[in-house]
């Protein structure tokens, strides 16, 4: 399948190589030159379960793709939030009637910003469970598995997603089909909702947090917001599912020592967060539907003001 992917940061970097070495025509456009220049000397680089991996594919500057020639039959968005409407816009050149687009990023609403660009019927809404880390310019760290949900937008369901889902499934990617993916969605945004924010500003590991007398009443603060807010869309979610994916986070022989993708971008690289796509989101639609959110909105507001005194661009 010709595929772009666009945003080839870590996770971007994951699917771009696994779909590659699944014999798919893989197209990368991203806004970070120095990594740009780098995928162009020496392919795109990895350290993949241990092994070290390479691989040239074409990369364009998303400003750039004006020149490119080239018929996607898919289009995998991985920017970080902040940076989804720009590349929407910049790759609306590459993007046909039949091109379909594939979101996975963490977070509530995207496909609102999607919708402006592509019509219903392409959209492909999901979320994940892979996770990835970039080294530096070029190189991405990739270890253990994970799995992928999804959902066609448009009225005919499933038959839309199953070519895409046989390519991702190919390429060892785990998807499948949900009937509910704002379920899924809602349910991955509460283990970013607590682990993100909490561990950037407690500056802790998953596991350290986890331990702590009061991890438990404060987890169960901010869950109740995304509950009583996906109540109020009918989007169901189950507490005791929900709170086992966040416990299975501090479990020290499987993730539990890492620190979430926002300490890394905050803490460790300065970079703004997508703060308020997770708990901020919440804070909006609690606005909307009147439903409290003082969790969320004290944790929105500390992180953006960790972002101020780091100077986060
Ligand atoms: P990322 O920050 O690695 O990459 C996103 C974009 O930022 C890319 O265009 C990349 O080139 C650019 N970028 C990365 N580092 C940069 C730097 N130092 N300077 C300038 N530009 C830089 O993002 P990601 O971790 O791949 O996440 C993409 C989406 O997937 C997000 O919504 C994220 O929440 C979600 N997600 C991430 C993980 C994970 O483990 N990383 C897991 C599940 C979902
Ligand atoms: C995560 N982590 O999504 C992934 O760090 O942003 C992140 C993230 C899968 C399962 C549990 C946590």
């Amino acid at each position: 399948m010709k595929i772009i992917i666009a945003g080839v940061g870590a996770m971007g970097s994951r699917f771009a190589l696994m779909l590659h070495q699944a014999q798919n025509d893989v197209l990368l456009v991203d806004g970070w030159q120095a990594h740009i220049d780098a995928i162009r000397k020496d392919g795109l680089r990895a350290n993949f379960n241990g092994e070290e991996i390479s691989a040239k594919m074409p990369i364009y500057h998303q400003e750039e793709v004006s020149k490119v020639d080239f018929s996607a039959e898919l289009v995998i968005l991985f920017t970080k939030v902040m940076q989804l409407e720009g590349m929407l816009q910049a790759i609306k050149p590459l993007v046909h009637k039949e091109t379909k687009v594939l979101c996975l990023l963490n977070g509530i609403g995207h496909e609102d910003i999607i919708k402006k660009y592509v019509p219903l019927e392409n959209v492909l809404l999901g979320n994940t469970m892979w996770t990835a880390g970039l080294e530096g310019p070029g190189k991405a760290k990739l270890f253990g598995n994970g799995s992928i949900d999804l959902q066609s937008l448009g009225t005919e369901g499933e038959s839309a997603a199953r070519p895409v889902l046989d390519v991702l499934n190919a390429a060892k990617l785990n998807a499948k089909y949900s009937e509910n993916i704002l379920s899924s969605i809602y349910k991955k945004a509460c283990v970013n909702g607590t682990m993100n924010g909490l561990c950037t500003i407690l500056d802790a590991n998953m596991a350290d947090f986890g331990e702590t007398s009061v991890a438990e009443q404060i987890v169960e603060a901010i869950v109740s917001e995304f509950f009583a807010v996906a109540k109020a869309q009918n989007i169901e979610l189950h507490h005791d599912e929900v709170m086992a994916q966040i416990y299975s986070c501090y479990n020290r022989e499987t993730i539990g020592l890492h620190h979430p993708s926002m300490y890394q971008d905050l803490i460790i690289n300065h970079r703004l967060t997508e703060i308020d796509y997770i708990n901020g989101a919440i804070v909006r639609k609690g606005q909307q539907f009147n439903i409290p959110t003082p969790y969320c909105s004290f944790l929105t507001e500390l992180v953006h003001a960790k972002e101020e005194i780091l100077g986060a661009k």
